[in-house]
């Protein structure tokens, strides 16, 4: 892989000379301050972390480097981890490196299957998802390498030398569970070595493999999950869990299990039962009307739209109109695609006004519509698509760990106070 290499090098040392001139020329510039509402509400908004795998514009969505999403949404999960980690999409040749190395290291070790075949069949996926990584964990070549006491500067090597094995590796995991879970446990073995990423997990899904449009969807659905800057729940639960030099497997089952929660990756399952929850009381064709008192009657019940909200957009998320135009080239007849459309021309009105006007962002995101597409292809165990957009997650998780390491980027190690400090802080006692 020394393409591969070769760029990533180049990338670390090109931002650490960047970061190093920043550090000299303003050692002592304010960014930002620190309010008792950023404190109580988690954090939200405070500038702390360095990223430079991707950014968030509130206004216009997801950046990799300088692409946004129509000009990266017809790519290959490969090509995006390579744009992740390097700042620019690889050549033929570098692409084609890649994609070899990915190859040659995608056979799951026999015990991850055993390991999962002896779990409850009513285990979540996202939890087997998270435990097969783990138990790769025993691999982690870092782990080995730092046991030998590598120098500082090699940590990012190794880093990426397990991202590597873990990404290749993922399709065939996540698609196994699915088998194991739903499938009579019948995991498919690959016939083919030289499938990439999105077909492998395609080819061993097992069902509507042939289907050009399935297969495109899921290249789709690893490319437009891949990332989403540093601080959202589970980037940043990677990234503070191998800022401690755990290793990649430890560190991305972690964020794993952050992307696990209804409020997070979880919120695309969720989407899809609220949504067969609206068929199931009023058929398949809801009215807009019916949709709106569904929504209604949901808020009045304290529960979230899922779907709708962000922490930090403030539009429709550039992923949710990715996947609509998706939608409407292949299943735009799909009764689940009528609904998200229907829940779209109700919810941000709702939203807008809901609490007081309390809700930062009314727009869709991304959960909104991936889990129906999935639905529209047969994929109607909705519990799996948070494993779906885990596969790509891990892609950023990877990326941006490798880059840290590289930066050498301190243990992440915030200072949390407690209420009489704060009350001292704040309203000291005047001297008498
Ligand atoms: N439905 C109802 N109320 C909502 C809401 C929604 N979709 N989105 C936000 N609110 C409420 C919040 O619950 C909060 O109310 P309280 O102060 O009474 O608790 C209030 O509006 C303000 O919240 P906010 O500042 O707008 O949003 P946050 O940054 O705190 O939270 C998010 C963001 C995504 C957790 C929230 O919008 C939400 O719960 N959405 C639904 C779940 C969802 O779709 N999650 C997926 C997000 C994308 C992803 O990570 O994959």
């Amino acid at each position: 892989m020394e393409k591969l290499l070769a760029k990533v090098k180049q990338r670390i040392e090109s931002l650490a000379v960047e970061l190093e001139h920043l550090y000299n020329d303003h050692p002592d510039a304010v960014i930002g301050e620190i309010t008792i509402k950023n404190i109580l509400g988690g954090m939200r908004g405070m500038k702390s972390l360095v990223c430079n795998t991707s950014f968030v514009d509130p206004y216009k969505g997801l950046f990799i480097s300088n692409l946004e999403i129509p000009d990266f949404e017809d790519k290959t999960p490969e090509e995006i981890f390579f744009l992740l980690v390097t700042g620019s999409l690889p050549d033929e040749a570098e692409l084609a490196e890649l994609k070899t190395e990915l190859s040659k290291r995608s056979q799951v070790p026999e015990y991850v299957w055993t390991t999962l075949k002896s779990a409850p069949k009513t285990i979540h996926p996202m939890t087997l998802f998270s435990m097969g990584i783990m138990a790769m964990e025993g691999d982690s070549v870092f782990k080995q390498k730092y046991d030998e006491g590598i120098p500082k500067d090699d940590y990012w090597k190794y880093t990426l030398e397990d991202s590597l094995n873990l990404i290749a590796k993922l399709p065939a995991l996540a698609a196994g569970i699915y088998r194991i879970l739903f499938m009579n446990g019948e995991v498919i073995e690959s016939s083919e070595s030289e499938l990439d990423l999105a077909s492998t997990l395609t080819y061993r899904l097992g069902f509507n493999r042939h289907n050009p449009s399935f297969a495109d969807l899921n290249r789709l659905y690893l490319v437009l999950h891949c990332d989403h800057e540093g601080g959202n729940v589970s980037a940043f639960t990677s990234r503070v869990v191998n800022s401690a030099l755990s290793n990649i497997y430890l560190a991305a089952s972690a964020g794993l299990n952050g992307l696990a929660g209804p409020l997070h990756g979880l919120a695309n399952q969720v989407c899809l039962k609220f949504i067969t929850n609206i068929h199931d009381e009023y058929g398949n064709r809801p009215s807009v009307d019916q949709v709106r008192e569904f929504v209604m009657r949901t808020l009045d019940e304290g529960k979230v739209i899922p779907g709708y909200g962000h922490a930090v957009l403030r539009v429709t998320d550039p992923r949710f109109t990715s996947f609509m135009k998706f939608g409407d080239q292949h299943c735009s007849d799909s009764p689940y695609l009528q609904t998200v459309k229907k829940l779209f021309e109700v919810v941000p009105d709702i939203l807008k006004t809901y609490k007081g006007g309390k809700v930062a962002n009314p727009w869709p995101n991304v959960d909104a519509i991936s889990g129906s597409l999935l639905y529209h292809y047969g994929m109607t165990h909705y519990e799996f698509y948070t494993v779906m957009f885990g596969i790509s997650r891990v892609l950023g998780f990877c990326a941006q760990n490798t880059i840290a390491r590289g930066l050498h980027q301190p243990i992440i190690r915030p200072k949390s106070v407690t209420n009489s400090w704060l009350k001292n802080y704040l309203e000291p006692h005047p001297v008498s």
